[in-house]
């Protein structure tokens, strides 16, 4: 292979790398999770990656030096990855991301606890449990 054609096929590669992450972030954004329904699902047994652990933090969200909040990283067999946070057992945000790199694709939370994520949220921002949920 000439130099030319090893970057012709160089090039060729690196826009089907693109390409595909472009579609994977497009279905992402199509499979978006909508309820805690759909979030279950997304988090149940047989879609999970069974090569890795989910892990768990507790955080104080509302600033009273308790730790409220039991965070759990759950890692999908897509390779995404998919942050929950409860509230005595309730869910009541999450955030999204379909390769494992930083930043997570997006951040939603069911602020009037109807089980139905409405709002979506900075994937960085802080945010309280809502009341309706305590
Ligand atoms: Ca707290
Ligand atoms: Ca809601």
């Amino acid at each position: 292979m000439s130099l030319r054609q090893k970057v012709m096929a160089a090039a060729c590669a690196m826009g089907l790398t693109v390409g595909a992450g472009l579609a994977s972030r497009a279905m992402a954004q199509d499979s978006q999770i909508r309820t805690v329904a759909e979030l279950n699902r997304a988090i149940s047994a047989e879609n999970l990656d069974p090569s890795m652990r989910t892990r768990m933090k507790r955080f104080d969200k509302d600033g009273d030096g308790y730790k409220e909040t039991v965070g759990r990283l759950y890692f999908t067999k897509d390779g995404g990855r998919i942050a929950v946070s409860r509230y005595k057992r309730a869910v009541y945000s999450f955030a999204y991301d379909h390769d494992r790199l930083r930043p997570f694709d997006f951040a939603k939370i069911d602020k009037d606890c109807d089980g139905i994520f409405e709002t979506e949220i900075g994937t960085n921002s802080e945010y309280r449990p809502p009341q309706c949920i305590k």
